[in-house]
């Protein structure tokens, strides 16, 4: 159903009447069975700070060995400072998890987890701008049009953006070659038309306009939940998933991405700019449709725990050690702070 929601274009400015929307989200609840619940609250003891500082560990070698660091400095520059400036490094951990996940190599996912990064960078350095949202803090430090210039941010971004496609390409090793085709098609559509940008165009667009859930959904869908979807199910390609086990997957994805994207919209209002790292209480600044302007801060946090229900329901299959850290993640993406 949520696949549904995702694929569906909404019809611009009607506003849609919240029972209908909960109800669309009714079944959520209802799949995760209390046992289930039971069952993540008692899962193995899992360390899920040093996983992610592993993680974490991992990927911002690999993506300083990756990009570029030649002439010309000040595009080589601009690429790295937003790319090496921290972040929680989400989506690529969800790509090693996936590949680890379904038995694959998380080695031969390594460069597809940090094109994922590098993709998301690009977007927050491309959101940021004084054309999009116009911020001037991200990451805890200047924007990068702060820094750069708005011409070099835009060439930063335009370039991480073909350097991830160049690097899932050239340095995905064994791996079939039509897994990696798949995974260039996935993350291709994930960031294209029915993806980030779609999802970027409706949110800019609907700016200051009485947008109702459904709108809202869409733009969550597609701004946020796209790529998080591409990081999980290219993880789970190249670890050589099979077709039922990726979708799956899927289905976790599209339920932690939007999940993400609700408590965005909390933490917007709930936490500081030095927690965020980024400027607090934005939305509410340019008036921007959120989850708690339509459904109030309770509601919203409803809609989110439902979703992680749901995303973890998807791991059934799996034994509890093997899907711990894509429960921990799911967890984490649900409560996190920043
Ligand atoms: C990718 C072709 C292409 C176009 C981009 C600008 C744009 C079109 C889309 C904007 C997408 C966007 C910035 C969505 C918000 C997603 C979000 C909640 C980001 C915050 O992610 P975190 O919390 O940040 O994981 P860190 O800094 O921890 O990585």
């Amino acid at each position: 159903m949520i696949r549904a929601m995702h694929n569906r274009a909404p019809t611009p400015r009607t506003r849609v009447s919240h029972p209908r929307s909960h109800r669309a989200l009714a079944h959520v609840s209802a799949v995760a069975t209390a046992g289930q619940v039971a069952e993540v609250h008692s899962a193995p003891a899992f360390d899920f700070e040093m996983y992610m500082r592993d993680r974490a560990e991992m990927v911002n070698k690999a993506l300083d060995a990756a990009l570029p660091s030649r002439y010309p400095e000040v595009l080589v520059d601009s690429m790295r400072y937003s790319v090496l400036a921290g972040g929680k490094r989400v989506r690529p951990a969800l790509t090693l998890a996936a590949c680890d996940l379904v038995g694959g190599d998380m080695a031969t996912a390594l460069p597809t987890a940090c094109a994922m990064e590098m993709i998301h960078t690009m977007s927050l350095i491309h959101d940021d701008l004084p054309a999009m949202d116009n911020d001037d803090f991200r990451r805890g430090r200047p924007t990068n049009h702060k820094v750069y210039g708005e011409d070099i941010a835009i060439l930063a971004g335009d370039a991480l953006l073909s350097f991830a496609f160049e690097h899932i390409a050239r340095d995905t090793k064994g791996v079939p070659a039509d897994a990696v085709l798949k995974v260039i098609m996935e993350l291709g559509r994930a960031v294209g038309a029915q993806g980030l940008s779609a999802g970027q165009a409706v949110d800019i667009k609907s700016e200051g306009q009485e947008v109702g859930l459904e709108v809202l959904e869409y733009i969550h869908h597609h701004k946020t939940a796209a790529l998080l979807e591409a990081a999980v199910v290219c993880g789970a390609l190249v670890g050589g998933a099979d077709t039922a086990t990726v979708e799956k997957l899927r289905k976790y994805a599209l339920n932690i991405g939007l999940a993400f994207q609700v408590i965005d919209d909390i933490l917007d209002v709930t936490q500081t700019t030095e927690t965020l790292g980024k400027t607090a209480a934005k939305d509410l600044a340019v008036n921007k449709t959120t989850y708690p302007k339509l459904l109030g801060l309770e509601a919203s946090r409803k809609v989110a725990d439902d979703l992680i229900r749901e995303a973890i329901a998807q791991l059934d299959e799996f034994e509890p050690a093997r899907k711990a850290p894509m429960v921990a993640l799911a967890h984490f993406i649900g409560y996190r702070k920043n």
